[in-house]
């Protein structure tokens, strides 16, 4: 039957080369027999530019994306706060096509808002700030024309500096904000349902709005094992690997 998967926040790295084989092998016995795959944000660990592919570390992923194309699955990218980095030269070499964050597609006759979810985190206020600041077109250019070894390291203290803030952060901080994801609901005339990650606490949500009920999905992470989300005419299934 006609279906799409959706998936984010693999953090592909080459220190954990169990999670680059399980996405492989998703890609080729899973998504093959999809019509599309939405990559919903940080499919990589980090992505300091594009001029990183030619270093090979995710040439085996690369590869097997545009593999996967060429067999004539669709594919889509929206852009994480670890890899919104990712550009042109990344989305041909990989046979994909990069959306904006949010999208709105129709899914089988649903209309279906995609996100990679970090917009909706509206209490994380240093965070917030932190992202306006990095995804200006001149803070991006200027950071680029930088040499890449220097890139990556500033990428990995800034790192260690997110995961020392993120401890001390509440859970309920750094989780979306209802009146955020109902805001976006109604600025695109309250489609039924939206899909998103960044927070990997995969659930099923239902927001009601105007006496009306909404479906939100939240995508898993792939740090412990692989997980993705079926959509078909009959609705959303969430399986693991
Ligand atoms: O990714 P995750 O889920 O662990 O944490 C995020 C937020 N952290 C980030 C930072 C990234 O993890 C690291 C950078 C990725 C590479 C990007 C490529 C190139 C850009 C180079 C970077 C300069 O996104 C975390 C959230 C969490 O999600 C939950 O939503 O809480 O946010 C933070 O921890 C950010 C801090 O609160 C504030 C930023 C600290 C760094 C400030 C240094 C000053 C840099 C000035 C830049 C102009
Ligand atoms: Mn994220």
């Amino acid at each position: 039957m006609d279906h799409s998967l959706f998936i984010s926040d693999l953090h592909l790295c080459e220190s954990r080369p169990a999670i680059i084989n399980a996405f492989v092998s998703f890609l080729q016995e899973t998504a093959i027999h999809a019509n599309s795959l939405y990559i919903l944000g940080d499919l990589f660990e980090y992505w300091a530019g594009d001029d990183a592919i030619a270093l090979g570390k995710h040439e085996q992923s690369i590869h097997a994306l545009n593999t996967l194309s060429q067999q004539g699955v669709e594919l889509f990218l929206i852009h994480g706060n670890r890899d919104f980095l990712l550009g042109d030269t990344f989305a041909k070499a990989a046979n994909l096509r990069i959306l904006p964050d949010p999208s709105l597609i129709s899914l089988y006759g649903t209309l279906t808002l995609l996100s990679h979810g970090d917009m909706l985190c509206t209490d994380d206020v240093d965070y917030q700030h932190f992202k306006a600041e990095v995804r200006s077109d001149a803070w991006k250019a200027q950071f680029l024309s930088e040499p890449l070894s220097n890139r990556i390291d500033y990428i990995e203290s800034i790192r260690r500096k997110s995961e020392a803030e993120k401890s001390v952060k509440s859970m309920s901080i750094m989780d979306v904000n209802t009146v955020a994801v109902e805001a976006l609901f109604l600025q695109h005339d309250c489609p039924p349902r939206l899909i998103h990650g960044h927070t990997h606490r995969p659930m099923q949500h239902q927001h009601h709005i105007k006496n009306n009920t909404y479906e939100r999905w939240v995508l898993g992470d792939w740090y412990e094992k692989g997980s993705y989300l079926r959509v078909d005419k009959h609705g959303c299934h969430e399986r693991q690997l």
